[in-house]
């Protein structure tokens, strides 16, 4: 191109010369924007899944996480990357599981069949091991922002990840919260049968236990249960001094309510299911004094905290529980494809596995299995009809431990 741009030049001088020889003035060369615009370069549009619950009891949540994905594509787009030379046009398709690990797997097909380049998802761990499959099989990297269930990653999947600590990490800091800080003897435990929930609460029995405390009663639920005033009776029977519950808001809201009706004196005491303004909503007054733990730092003290909520909040409202856990993920998967100037799940994958970066919620690099290296986790009480972070424990930016306010039975 410069050699042609010299070569019309050059003749262009020739020409001026012969005219001016001639006594005749050469009209004037044609500018060179216009005769040599550059092209446009070419585009290419990159499918990204997001799959959560997005209808059902736990589609504020699950709206929460799709959001948050959104989010990132849209300023993902704004900035206009170029991988591969191309110019990267990221689309989300968001897909609904319903919670439910059979739908979990159909969408996850379904996705597999639009070639989707990676998938932020699922939000359930129910929902989020039996898909992992389908995404493995198909080599596609899959990043969910909430799933906490060990098995997740302990499939040996190479393009499995979370980005946050898991539900042995959490059960552990439970069990033993639950002992030493909130001085729990007798501890009845519920659980909703799903994989979260179970496995959260088989890992807060046993560390509870490690930590000295009896388990008094175990009960069960469902994740679509609104009653619990038999599995209630039965634990007030039992005289606990705490009642934890593996499960998620929509039944632990209820069911605080419910303990409050029904005199069950015992403090309450949850996982990240749980630790979301939609379980205040739901628990009314009797929310106030329940301890939860979630993953991760508090949001204001989140590294990109701040901004992401500015940004979230005037976009989508309120944030739940996973929002900047869901943006860290897409921002991760993007970041991969940049790193290896490829969308294509091979060629990133590698960069994926070995990434180092700082995201909204902290600094994000996996271990050997996909989990998220040195995840913190927070415990938070309901106080005056908000979440209030306790303590951090793990990750770069512990904070200070602080007692718990006193439960209001
Ligand atoms: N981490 C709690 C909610 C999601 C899940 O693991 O099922």
């Amino acid at each position: 191109m410069v050699r042609r741009h010299l070569l019309s030049v050059g003749m262009g001088l020739v020409a001026a010369a012969f005219l001016a020889a001639c006594g005749r003035e050469a009209p004037p060369p044609p500018p060179a924007s216009k005769a040599e615009a550059p092209k446009p370069p070419p585009e290419i549009v990159v499918k990204l899944g997001s799959v959560a619950p997005l209808t059902g009891p736990q589609a504020h949540l699950g709206k929460d996480n799709d959001n948050g994905a959104r989010l990132a594509v849209a300023e993902i787009n704004a900035r206009g990357l170029m991988i591969g030379g191309a110019k990267a046009k990221f689309e989300l398709l968001s897909e609904d599981d319903q919670a439910d690990p059979k739908t979990g797997t159909i969408v996850a097909q379904k996705l597999v069949d639009a070639r989707v380049a990676g998938v932020i998802g699922h939000l359930n761990s129910g929902t989020t091991i039996p898909a992992s499959k389908i995404y493995n099989d198909a080599g596609i990297p899959q990043i969910s922002p909430s799933a906490t269930n060990p098995k997740y990653t302990e499939q040996g999947y190479k393009g499995a990840f979370r980005v946050m600590a898991n539900d042995v990490q959490q059960g552990k800091v439970l069990g033993e919260y639950a002992v030493a800080r909130l001085g729990a003897r007798k501890i009845a435990i519920i659980d909703d049968r799903t994989a979260y929930g179970q496995g959260l609460a088989d890992e807060f029995e046993k560390a509870a236990k490690a930590s000295g405390a009896n388990i008094v009663g175990r009960e069960y639920t469902s994740d679509k249960a609104t009653d619990f005033r038999a599995i209630l009776t039965n634990v007030k029977a039992r005289k606990p001094d705490l009642v934890f519950y593996g499960g998620m808001d929509a039944q632990a809201g209820p069911m605080v309510a419910q303990m409050k009706t029904l005199a069950v004196k015992a403090k309450f005491l949850a996982g990240d299911g749980a630790q979301s303004p939609e379980f205040i909503k739901l628990a009314g007054p009797a929310a106030e004094g329940v301890v939860a733990s979630s993953p991760g730092l508090p949001l204001d003290k989140m590294p990109g905290g701040k901004g992401f909520t500015e940004r979230y909040t005037a976009k989508y409202g309120q944030i739940q529980i996973y929002a900047p856990f869901a943006y860290d993920a897409a921002v991760t998967l993007v970041e991969a494809m940049q790193k290896a100037n490829s969308t294509e799940p091979a060629k990133y994958l590698p960069e994926l596995a070995r990434i180092s970066r700082q995201g909204v919620t902290g600094p994000i690099a996996f271990d050997g299995k996909g989990d998220l290296r040195n995840g913190p986790i927070t415990l938070y009480v309901v106080k005056s009809g908000k979440w209030d972070a306790l303590e951090t424990v793990g990750g770069e930016a512990a904070a200070p431990a602080a007692a718990p306010a006193a439960q209001k039975k």
